[in-house]
């Protein structure tokens, strides 16, 4: 069984105590021997793992978040040496948005990065549905006003080191060529939501930047990868939450959209590994990172039920299905508000290339991804019981 430290998951900061650097990218303690990265999207899961990484690595690390009313969220602050004042010598917070071009010019020109990782977007695919616009604005142009201030702050300052650029790329854009299986760099791309055809847009940038400018820019296509951090509104983390209130007496079942879908879930900390090595490869080029084993949505639920004990059979079809486990209790209903307009019915991916010019592999199983997430889950529910 795995144990997880409580601070694991990020869950525990105080809107007060968090430090923000002014917009002028200076950390009085920085070593300027140390390599600068940018990371958009810092506060998102995968930014969290990410920015662990590169510390590690002897990164200085700056991160872009944005205003917002409350930091409650925040996934980062056990990454600060000093855990009262929350300052760290290699991890700096800016206020930024990729909605505000000017923000993104000025984060560029101060810190001078020698990488950036742009991370940052509206990142659930139902919920672009509901705001295609700012999720085009986001993902899309945003992504285009971040290179746009790259390349400005390269030409205006010539002698200055070339900025390597990481775009976070999607198994989304795969979308309605799920048939085609499994999908690799040159499977061709038809998203299915507002949020692929935004990331699209990005990616097809991307490349056109590096075509044009000679820019070192980047596209990791990443399948799903997920871990105790993930949004509670992605289907992994519902699942392994629900499970958790279940097991803790909270509540009695939870509801599901499609049972049938299918994802190649791999877990967070072994893709930032992958998106590191695809920026220090000598040529830049865009790698698709996956696992190659794919599991229904009903299977993951079946594998999280399994932590606590439960078996769950299944009885009925369409909306009127249900999961019933070996005491006869329903535990999961279908509902049709957690439907798409349009469904990617099955993503698995061939990460060759990465294997081969990366050396790249996924190292924690399907198996041990749920089994971390429920028992994250059942630590964190019970610390706010106690609380
Ligand atoms: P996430 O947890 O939703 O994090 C997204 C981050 O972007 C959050 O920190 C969010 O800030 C920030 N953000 C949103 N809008 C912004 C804006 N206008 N300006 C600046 N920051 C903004 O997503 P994730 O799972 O970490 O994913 C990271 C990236 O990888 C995303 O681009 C996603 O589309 C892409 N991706 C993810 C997966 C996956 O399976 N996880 C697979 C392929 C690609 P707040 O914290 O303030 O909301
Ligand atoms: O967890 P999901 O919301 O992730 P989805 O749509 O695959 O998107 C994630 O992975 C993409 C990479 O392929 C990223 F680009 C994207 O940013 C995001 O990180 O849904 C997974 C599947 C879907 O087929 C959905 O229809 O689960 C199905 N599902 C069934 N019931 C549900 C639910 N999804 C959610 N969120 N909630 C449900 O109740």
């Amino acid at each position: 069984m795995m144990v997880l430290q409580a601070n694991q998951t990020g869950h525990d900061a105080k809107a007060s105590d968090i430090v923000l650097a002014s917009n002028n990218g200076s950390n009085c303690h920085e070593s300027s021997e140390n390599p600068r990265a940018l990371i958009t999207g810092i506060n998102g899961q995968v930014g969290s793992y990410l920015a662990e990484l590169l510390i590690a690595k002897g990164y200085s690390v700056h991160g872009m978040i944005r205003r917002e009313s409350s930091l409650s969220s925040i996934r980062l602050t056990h990454l600060y040496e000093d855990k009262v004042n929350h300052k760290s010598k290699n991890l700096e917070l800016h206020y930024g948005d990729l909605t505000d071009g000017t923000s993104l010019l000025k984060l560029i020109t101060n810190i001078r990065p020698h990488e950036v990782y742009n991370l940052a977007a509206q990142s659930h695919v139902k919920i672009s549905f509901d705001m295609a616009e700012m999720t085009g604005d986001t993902n899309g142009l945003g992504t285009l006003r971040l290179l746009e201030a790259i390349r400005y702050y390269e030409t205006t300052f010539p002698g200055s080191a070339k900025i390597k650029f990481y775009q976070a790329s999607t198994s989304e854009l795969f979308g309605g060529y799920a048939d085609q299986v499994p999908q690799n760099e040159h499977t061709p791309f038809h998203p299915r939501s507002p949020y692929g055809c935004a990331k699209l847009y990005a990616h097809s940038l991307v490349v056109n930047f590096r075509e044009s400018y000679k820019m070192f820019s980047v596209n990791g296509i990443l399948f799903n990868h997920e871990s105790p951090r993930r949004g509670e509104n992605f289907v992994t983390r519902k699942i392994s939450r629900s499970v958790a209130e279940i097991k803790l007496g909270k509540r009695e079942f939870f509801e599901l959209g499609n049972l049938d879908s299918r994802r190649d879930w791999g877990h967070t900390r072994d893709y930032v590994n992958a998106i590191w090595l695809i920026l220090q490869q000598p040529i830049p080029k865009d790698y698709v990172i996956a696992t190659g084993r794919s599991h229904s949505v009903r299977e993951f639920v079946e594998e999280a039920f399994k932590v606590i004990g439960l078996q769950i059979i299944w009885f009925g079809a369409g909306l009127n299905e249900v999961g019933v486990d070996q005491e006869g209790k329903i535990r999961v209903k279908v509902c049709e508000k957690y439907f798409r307009p349009a469904e990617v019915d099955h993503l698995v991916g061939d990460a060759s290339l990465a294997r081969t010019e990366l050396g790249w592999k996924p190292t924690i199983s399907f198996e041990s991804l749920v089994e971390e997430m429920v028992l994250a889950d059942l630590v964190l529910l019970d610390q706010a019981t106690k609380a």
